[in-house]
């Protein structure tokens, strides 16, 4: 008996000596992975400290950056809120099921679900004004809305501004939403009675709807647009730029003539007229295409064709990488991948859409000497920036560029200026492979190298030429709380962008 008790508190004992020594044990771990993420902290504000320090010492002349096209009204709700209170039917979620466009209620549940439940960022447009009308009435009726100024033209316009450039915008607005952009902005547009409404659906890690879980924050967009699709102000950016001559020009807002019912031959025009733009720029004007979510292949081709052939630069997160090299390999889109990927596919990817740009340069350049080759990809993922540039390319500074969108991906997100170690995660390990192929090099993230870059060969051609490039790889201090994702992309790969020039 004694015995038996004796044993019990022993073992009693034993518990909650193992307890305590677990509790320790997790605190030292949480205390090493907060030093880590302030040691990557930082490193990565040194780089960017670095960079302004150098700009200033240079007495750089501001940058003159140009871009198109478009503007909106964002309406940003609270997702689940929004499809609770709309009592819409929780749907079964197959892939089989996901509309290119939105037409009825039906459809928007059964397209919602599949990008929450797989944390993918999407754009639909619904081409029902009477539903859409319906909606943007619901949301307005919600306790909590945001209105925003949006349009991936405006908003990387204004990150380009914080950044002390002197920006020109090709954009019809209205007199309510000229005001929110700042003064210094100069706009090529007219003025319009009302602006397009985009309704951003957001939710956030861990977020439920029925049966669904969301692995990350993200956001469903909808829209209806009347102006946008016509990217009515290109004629008008052409005329401004004739005396403008910037740095850079940069053409974002295309995705708005995805899906959209045009006549016979209207988009090819329009496409036409911004080939006619890029192509009329001197030669030491620097382009850059922000990609977007694309689902129409067509669209996707007339891009190749009129676009992408006369741009040097490319912007896109990871679901948008992944749907270009579909496109340019096997010429087939791709619906939502994998929300994380691991930096070696990604920049295996990378790889691939470069060399099909590169041989697509080297078999057409004769026939067409006003083609450019692509000198510069940026990836923005959640859990890390990468940047591909060509060697000696007229792209500076891609390290310190890496490390300062990792930055702004971190203030946007956790919408704060000050990065707070203790509110970021980082989702990295100490090292990483460069690619998935064997006996590929590794890579380590620390405090001597928190923005790891190395120089490689691209083989590429029948005949194997090869390219060399730089890639540099820095991790994002992923918000733990995410206030805000739409437009996020467009404040990473501007801030990216104006590092470089
Ligand atoms: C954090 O890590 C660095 C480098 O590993 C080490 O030198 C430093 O002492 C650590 N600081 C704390 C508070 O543990
Ligand atoms: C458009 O939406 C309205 C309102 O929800 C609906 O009654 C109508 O059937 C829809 N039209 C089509 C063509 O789906
Ligand atoms: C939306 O609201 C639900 C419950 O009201 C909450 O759990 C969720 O975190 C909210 N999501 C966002 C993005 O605010
Ligand atoms: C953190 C950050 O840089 N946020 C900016 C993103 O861009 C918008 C405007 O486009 C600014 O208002 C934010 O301050």
């Amino acid at each position: 008996m004694t015995a038996a008790i004796k044993y019990m508190g022993w073992i009693t004992g034993c518990s909650v000596f193992t307890a305590f020594i677990s509790i320790i044990w997790q605190a030292f771990l949480s205390l090493q992975a907060l030093n880590r993420t302030t040691v990557l902290l930082t490193g990565l504000l040194a780089l960017e400290g670095g960079l302004r320090d150098f700009k200033k010492a240079a007495y750089e002349p501001a940058p003159k950056i140009a871009i198109g096209y478009g503007a909106c009204t964002d309406l940003q709700i609270n997702a689940t809120e929004f499809l609770a209170h709309y009592k819409m039917q929780i749907p079964t979620v197959s892939p089989d099921l996901i509309a290119d466009e939105v037409h009825n209620e039906k459809q928007l549940v059964e397209s919602f679900a599949y990008y929450f439940k797989n944390g993918a960022a999407a754009e639909r447009v619904m081409p029902n004004t009477t539903l859409f009308k319906e909606l943007i009435e619901f949301a307005k009726a919600m306790d909590k809305q945001h209105w925003y100024m949006g349009g991936n033209a405006p908003l990387m316009a204004v990150r380009f501004v914080l950044e002390g450039a002197d920006v020109l915008l090709g954009a019809h607005m209205s007199k309510k939403l000229r005001p929110l952009l700042p003064k210094e902005v100069r706009v090529a547009g007219e003025e319009i009675p009302e602006d397009d409404i985009h309704l951003i659906l957001e939710y956030k890690a861990g977020d439920i709807w029925g049966p669904y879980l969301a692995p990350r924050a993200n956001r469903y967009i909808l829209h209806n647009d009347k102006n946008n699709p016509f990217l009515k102000s290109v004629e008008h950016l052409t005329e401004a730029l004739k005396s403008f001559h910037p740095q850079l020009l940069v053409i974002s807002g295309l995705q708005m003539m995805d899906m959209f019912k045009f006549k016979a031959g209207v988009r090819e025009a329009r496409l036409r007229q911004v080939q006619l733009q890029l192509t009329s720029q001197r030669r030491d004007t620097l382009h850059h295409f922000e990609f977007a979510s694309y689902v129409e292949l067509q669209l996707l081709q007339q891009l190749r064709q009129y676009v992408l052939p006369y741009v040097d630069s490319l912007g896109m997160n990871e679901q948008e990488l992944s749907n270009l090299r579909q496109v340019l390999q096997h010429g087939r889109t791709t619906l939502a991948t994998d929300w994380n990927p691991r930096i070696a596919n990604t920049l295996d990817q990378m790889r691939q859409v470069f060399i099909s740009f590169l041989e697509d340069f080297h078999d057409k350049r004769r026939e067409d000497t006003q083609r450019r080759l692509i000198s510069r990809i940026h990836v923005h993922t959640m859990a890390y920036q990468a940047i591909m540039t060509i060697a000696n390319s007229k792209w500076k500074h891609t390290k310190a560029a890496a490390a300062k969108a990792s930055l702004t991906a971190h203030r946007y997100v956790c919408k704060t200026q000050f990065v707070n170690p203790e509110s970021a995660m980082q989702m990295l390990d100490d090292s990483f492979a460069t690619s998935a192929q064997e006996k590929a090099p590794r890579m380590r993230i620390d405090s001597a190298n928190p923005v790891p870059c190395w120089n490689e060969y691209i083989q590429y051609g029948h005949d194997l030429q090869r390219i060399q490039v730089e890639i540099c790889v820095a991790p994002v201090l992923v918000c733990r709380v995410a206030k805000k994702t739409a437009g996020a992309g467009d404040n990473i790969s501007a801030s990216g962008l104006v590092a470089q020039l």
